[in-house]
This record gives C-alpha cells, sequence and structure tokens, in this order.
C-alpha cells in the first residue's frame, strides 16, 4: 500500500485549513500540539479540563511522587533535560518539564482551561465538540489524548463520610492537612500507597497501611545527580543524548518487556529471583515478611520499583493491616475482627477506574453510533488508536496500547509517528474519513486478546491492567513489534472514504 502513501506525501500540504482539536494538555496532548504546530498547521486548539497542563502529574502531588522510570528516558525525544535532580524523576520536576516544554514550543498559546469537552458528536464531516460551560467547536481531526489513569476509583467501604479527620483520594491529596506527627492511614498498596508509605513513614506519629494484596517490590537504587553532572549534561548535547537513550536501561526495558509476553522464560524466573531475594534479604521480622509475601507471580501486577519501602514498613511507626475493613467510623478504621485503628487522616490510595480513557465525554460516531455502547463490554481501538465509525478522531494512549514499567512519553511519540501518517490521508484532499475497519478491529482484538492471556499480566492476579473479563486490555506482543507497527499504518486495515464520496454523503445528510 505504498501507492498511497506515496500519492499522499506528494500532495501535503494542501490543506492547511484543517482544524485539530485535541483534548486533554497532559504528556500526549501537548506532544500531539508540539507536533502539529511544528508540521505548520495553525489552525490547532487544545482542550483541558483543568486550569493547567500535565495530566497524571498535576493531578498527583501526594507524599513521595515518583515516576519509576529513570529521569532522562522520562522527556520528550526532541526535549532533553539536563537539570533533573535525581534518577527518578519527583513528580514536581516532571511537571515543571512539562510546563516548561509547553511554552517553548508555543503550545501554552493554544490551550483553552478550564473547558472539559464533555459531548463530541460527528456530522456531516466534522467532529461538533461542547464544553461543559457551553463553548461549542468544530473539527477536521479530533486527537483524544485523555489520559489512562484519570477518574479516581474509590472503594465502596460503608461509613467514609462519617470519618471525623481528614479523608482523601491520593490523586485529590489535600495540602492544607498537616502531617508531621499525626495518625495516617494509608489503603492500597500499589505503587502510590509504597510510595506515601516511602515517603511517610519517618514523618508520622502512627502510620497503617492496608494492605488486601501484598507487593513484589523492585529494589531501585535512586541517587541525586550532582552539580558537576549536571553542568556536564548541559555542556555536552551528546552526553545528554546518551543518559535518554542509555543502553543498560533501553536493554533492560527490552528484556522486562520480552519477559512480560513469555512468562516462562529465563528473564522473567530472573526477575521472580531479585524480588524475592529483595523480601528475604530485607525484612528481618518473619511474621512480617510473610505479610508481605505476594502469592502471585512478581509483574503480573504492575511491579513496583522502590529503593525505600521495605525499610519504611519496619520502622515503628508503620503497622502493616492485612485484615478485611469492616468500616470506617468517625474515629478510624474498623476491622473485620473488631480492632479499630483510631487516626486522623486518610489516604486512598485505591487506584482508578481505567477504563475510561476519553469518558464520560458523550461520544457519537459516524451515523450516531455512541462510544458507550461500542465499548459496553470494554473499550478497544484498533492499535490502540482508531475505533471503527468514529473516523478522523485518533487516540494518545488509547485502549489496548501498551503498558508497563517503561516510558509512555515514548509511547506516545511512536504513536503520533503513525497518526500523522493518518492525518496526511486527510491533508492530502483525497480522504475525507480515516478510521480502522470493523474487520481489522476483529482480527487485531482476537489475536491481541489470545496473546493477552498468555502475558504475565494474565497468570492469576487482580490489577488494573485487567478488563471487566480478566483479560489483560493490553499490548501483549514485544516492544519491537509495536515499533513496527508504529512505524507506517496498514492501509488495507482502514476504511478511507474519498473525500468527494464523504461531502457528498454530508450533503445528503444535510438536505
Ligand atoms: P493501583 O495500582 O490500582 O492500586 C490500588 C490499590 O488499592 C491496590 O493495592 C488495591 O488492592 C487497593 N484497593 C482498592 N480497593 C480497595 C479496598 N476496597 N480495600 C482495600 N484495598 C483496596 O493504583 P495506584 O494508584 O497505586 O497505581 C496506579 C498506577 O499509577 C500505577 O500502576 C502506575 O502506573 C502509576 P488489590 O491489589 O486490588 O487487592
Amino acid at each position: 500500500m505504498t501507492g498511497i502513501r506515496d500519492g499522499v506525501m506528494s500532495v501535503l500540504g494542501k490543506r492547511q485549513d484543517l482544524r485539530f482539536v485535541v483534548i486533554g494538555a497532559g504528556m500526549a496532548g501537548i506532544l500531539a500540539g508540539i507536533k502539529l504546530l511544528q508540521a505548520g498547521y495553525r489552525n490547532v486548539m487544545l482542550y483541558e479540563k483543568a486550569d493547567r497542563i500535565g495530566g497524571t502529574w498535576r493531578e498527583n502531588t501526594y507524599p513521595g511522587l515518583t515516576c519509576d522510570v529513570p529521569s532522562h528516558s522520562y522527556t520528550y525525544s526532541f526535549e532533553p533535560n539536563p537539570d533533573w535532580t535525581r534518577y527518578l524523576p519527583p513528580g514536581a520536576e516532571i511537571q515543571a518539564y512539562f510546563e516548561r516544554t509547553t511554552r517553548k514550543y508555543g503550545v501554552d498559546k493554544i490551550i483553552r482551561f478550564n473547558e472539559e469537552i464533555i459531548r463530541c458528536e460527528y456530522q456531516q464531516r466534522q467532529w461538533h465538540l461542547e464544553t461543559r460551560s457551553g463553548i461549542r467547536d468544530v473539527a477536521d481531526v479530533v486527537v483524544a489524548a485523555t489520559g489512562v489513569l484519570h477518574v479516581p476509583r474509590y472503594p465502596a467501604i460503608d461509613g467514609m463520610e462519617s470519618f471525623s479527620g481528614d479523608l482523601f483520594h491520593t490523586a485529590r491529596w489535600d495540602h492544607s492537612v498537616p502531617l508531621d506527627g499525626r495518625r495516617i492511614g494509608v489503603i492500597g498498596t500499589g505503587s502510590t500507597g509504597v510510595q506515601i508509605v516511602s515517603a511517610l513513614s519517618e514523618r508520622m506519629q502512627k502510620l497503617v497501611h492496608f494492605q488486601r494484596t501484598p507487593q513484589w517490590i523492585m529494589p531501585v537504587e535512586n541517587p541525586f545527580f550532582s552539580e558537576e553532572q549536571k553542568q556536564a549534561f548541559r555542556n555536552d548535547p551528546e552526553l545528554l543524548k546518551y543518559m535518554q537513550n542509555e543502553p543498560e536501561y533501553l536493554a533492560n526495558v527490552e528484556r522486562f518487556n520480552n519477559a512480560i509476553v513469555e512468562p516462562d522464560s529465563p528473564a522473567m524466573h530472573e526477575i521472580e529471583a531479585i524480588v524475592r531475594d529483595n523480601l528475604e534479604n530485607s525484612v528481618d521480622d518473619p511474621v512480617l515478611r510473610e505479610k508481605l509475601r505476594p502469592n502471585y507471580r512478581a509483574a503480573c501486577k504492575r511491579l513496583i520499583y522502590s529503593p525505600d519501602f521495605y525499610q519504611a514498613v519496619q520502622r515503628p511507626a508503620v503497622e502493616v493491616e492485612t485484615g478485611a475493613i469492616d468500616r470506617i467510623e468517625p474515629k478510624g478504621v474498623r476491622m473485620k475482627d473488631g480492632t479499630l485503628h483510631e487516626l486522623d487522616i486518610i489516604a486512598l490510595a485505591t487506584g482508578f477506574q481505567a477504563d475510561q480513557f476519553m469518558r464520560p465525554m458523550n461520544v457519537t460516531g459516524r451515523g450516531g453510533v455512541q462510544l458507550n455502547d461500542v465499548w459496553a463490554a470494554r473499550p478497544r481501538a484498533y492499535m490502540a488508536i482508531s475505533i471503527p465509525e468514529f473516523p478522523n478522531l485518533f487516540m494518545l494512549n488509547g485502549p489496548n496500547g501498551p503498558v508497563g514499567n517503561f516510558s509512555l512519553i515514548d509511547i506516545a511519540e511512536h504513536q503520533w509517528h503513525y497518526i500523522e501518517q493518518l492525518i496526511a490521508l486527510i491533508d492530502s484532499g483525497k480522504y475525507g474519513e480515516v478510521s480502522a475497519s470493523k474487520e481489522a478491529l476483529e482480527v487485531f482484538d482476537s489475536e491481541r486478546i489470545a496473546a493477552a492471556k498468555r502475558t504475565i499480566f494474565g497468570s492469576g492476579c487482580q490489577s488494573w491492567y485487567l478488563d471487566a473479563e480478566g483479560v489483560p486490555a493490553t499490548w501483549p506482543w514485544s516492544q519491537q513489534r509495536f515499533y513496527e507497527a508504529m512505524s507506517q499504518p496498514d492501509y488495507t486495515a482502514y476504511q478511507l472514504v474519498a473525500l468527494a464520496e464523504a461531502t457528498a454523503d454530508s450533503a445528503v445528510s444535510d438536505t
């Protein structure tokens, strides 16, 4: 199908009047904004529901917030950052990096803040959008960069509203609440709960970590970069580039990803041995050690990288509570065995509804098809990018894409490379509507599901990677296969409606 592509590339730029709307100004939306401006498009608007950019790094500000991808690898490839203070980047530095980058590339000028898109409807060859405040817009192409983990999941625990202290979800951390010397309960043992417990174990009078399921912990060091190192990164672009693509880290990521798709590989057994040794060697008390020992395989849940969690839970102020929670009372958390943990603060580190993507937005595709209906069983998209009957709408970090212990920025950049080739079809003036065909999605999805069940994520544990049927909703193949898939669309998988035809159809529906 290179014929389609060559024809398109030769007429690129014919439709610079194309109107783009990007939904969401987090890492992926900013990327889309930068790339569209760099491509010369001038009719681009980003809508952001909040009053600042940053997505997950804006919403999460809890104590200890850190990315588990090395700082230098957690940047846009075209915008290295010599100033990271540590090997693993603290959340606030990531937020500052995105804010700086947004301004540097002029994307701040094309964002409308405090405007949540609530409706997105395909009519007469264009997307008609509406924000919560009533602003309406029309776009030829919509890029949904709405993030994955943005709708907090609140646990169904009775009595939460009766608590007399402060209770909040970790993505809504209340910084007006004092911490030092007080009593806190942290519910949840995902990356968030683990980072909070590690950060607060020395500051609290008492910290109860409510653990429904223990986690395997991958040890990692998190040293500071010295001033000399940062100066060297500033002075030497080649060194900075090397740090971004540090061969040892990249090799580890590849090995890790291959292990995920081959749970019985030596690489996976090696990971299991490392986390087992970490538990054996780091936790002295045999009773606590058994409390912390998972009964499922390492990396089945998203693997947690922590330099200090095991040290934190062994501090005198910390208690790991493994019993079942009965309810929350004015004074604290009552366990099923009757124990009451008296607390001043309860932090719900209970994760996110990972199947929402661009919802709760109301999205209507060609012929009145509702996204909520199409995704009733579970969210799906061809190559994680395009949904049949939703033409000219492309997703970054959409459903069934790669997730794991690696940089989602890298994933989004590869996805953008793919999406811009679909945009080129529209830009050419030759095609009015571009969306994956139903057949292509069916084939892709059934192969994906079969492979996903065989990954380590499907090896028998509960996690946010699983869909409603318990199948990993992730990219189940190697990283290499993902890069190859993103290098160029297979145009035969797309329903391409010629512009003239699409226009004629819309004229008919106009009458
Ligand atoms: P996760 O990884 O989804 O973890 C949520 C945690 O909350 C997990 O330990 C759950 O236990 C626990 N949970 C949820 N509901 C309850 C109730 N009702 N009672 C007790 N415990 C509960 O969310 P995170 O925010 O930590 O991390 C999300 C991602 O953000 C992370 O993977 C990185 O990609 C960044 P369970 O294991 O289900 O028994």
